[in-house]
């Protein structure tokens, strides 16, 4: 496995490129344009100038996440096509930089969405935490109003000018069943996968997360029947997975070394975090550690190891410690120790 590690770039993360570049083993920065809104092309002047940065610490661009995708083609409207030749053209530049992977969602108009970024865990650390009841009985405007009034709060997806239309896309998605988006959802791939095959670089859905709907809004990445539909829906090795253990495993019904057993073939991208379910619903995110959440973690390593993994893996998520300010959820800390709870497992199979 290659070892990765999310940076928000220059001016946008707390974390530096010194520092992830003393965590054991990292090979490469998982990155975006972050300012770019969804739809647009990608200017090869703002790539470049990350591609300057990386090398200067001798840092692989491998792996893009995300390119997002704009809300039309979703939604299945008519000017999708417009912003499909956007994200084509888009494909063709990260080429030109080495690029190997692009990860992206399908969720309608949130990202992961979790009800306190800052949850106390016993041991004094913070974490990512969703509570059910609380978005079961929520209007998402109230959500979103909470958000947008607290600057530390930003999460990915949930950028300024898409909450401002918020109304206006909850009505559109009105009709928007589950089998439309999956529709839709192929419309997009039968376009892209050929142009992502044509540059070599593989193309990487990620989960729903949580992986079931939230607020009324359809989902359809959320289990292991779902992601084999997916894979079928354009049959190429092009048209890959990021297996989200996090994402995916807030469901109990999720048994998610036995997806890495059956897809690892097809995943480009793996991200690697536990979480701790509760009955009611509930998750917190915890340490990487099995036994400190619900998710056997190092079964899932050795679920990789033994089908022969040979792409990117990031800790995805990590706890706050150690009083630093950061990012929710992209903290140095918790997630250079998750890494190095990873290589430990990897090691220690590889030397048996
Ligand atoms: C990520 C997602 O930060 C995260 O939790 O796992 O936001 C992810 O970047 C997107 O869903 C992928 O498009
Ligand atoms: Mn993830």
């Amino acid at each position: 496995m290659k070892m990765v590690f999310r940076w928000y770039g220059e001016g946008n993360d707390t974390v530096t490129l010194e520092q992830i570049r003393q965590i054991p083993g990292v090979s490469g920065i998982v990155w975006a344009l972050h300012d770019v809104p969804a739809g647009e092309d990608w200017p090869m002047e703002k790539i470049l100038a990350v591609k300057k940065r990386a090398d200067q610490y001798g840092f692989s661009l491998d792996v893009v996440e995300s390119v997002n995708v704009h809300e039309d083609i979703k939604l299945g409207l008519k000017t999708r096509d417009r912003y499909i030749e956007n994200y084509k053209k888009t494909i063709a530049k990260l080429a030109q930089v080495g690029v190997k992977v692009i990860c992206y969602n399908f969720m309608p108009i949130f990202d992961w969405t979790r009800t306190d970024m800052a949850r106390r865990l016993d041991d004094g650390s913070t974490a990512l935490f969703y509570e059910n009841a609380k978005i079961k009985d929520m209007d998402p405007m109230e959500l979103v109003s909470e958000i947008a009034s607290n600057p530390d709060l930003t999460m990915p997806g949930w950028e300024p000018e898409r909450l401002s239309r918020l109304n206006e896309l909850f009505e559109a998605y009105r009709n928007v069943t589950e089998e439309d988006l999956w529709q839709n959802l192929k419309y997009f791939l039968e376009q892209i996968i050929p142009v992502a095959e044509a540059n070599d670089i593989k193309m990487a859905i990620h989960p729903d997360d949580p992986p079931w709907p939230v607020f009324g809004l359809p989902r359809i990445l959320t289990g292991q029947a779902n992601l084999r539909r997916f894979l079928k829906l354009v049959d190429s090795p092009y048209n890959a997975l990021t297996l989200c253990s996090g994402s995916l495993g807030a469901n109990a019904e999720n048994d998610v070394p036995a997806m890495v057993r059956e897809f690892v073939d097809r995943i480009a991208f793996a991200h690697i975090r536990n979480v701790r379910r509760f009955d009611n619903g509930d998750f917190v995110e915890t340490s990487h550690r099995t036994g400190d959440g619900s998710l056997d973690i190092v079964a899932i390593v050795k679920a990789y190891y033994e089908g022969g993994f040979t792409g990117y893996v990031r800790p995805d998520h990590g706890r706050h410690i150690w009083n630093k300010k950061c990012r929710p959820g992209y903290g140095l800390y918790d997630r250079a120790l998750g890494i190095m709870y990873l290589w430990g497992v990897w090691d220690t199979l590889e030397s048996r």
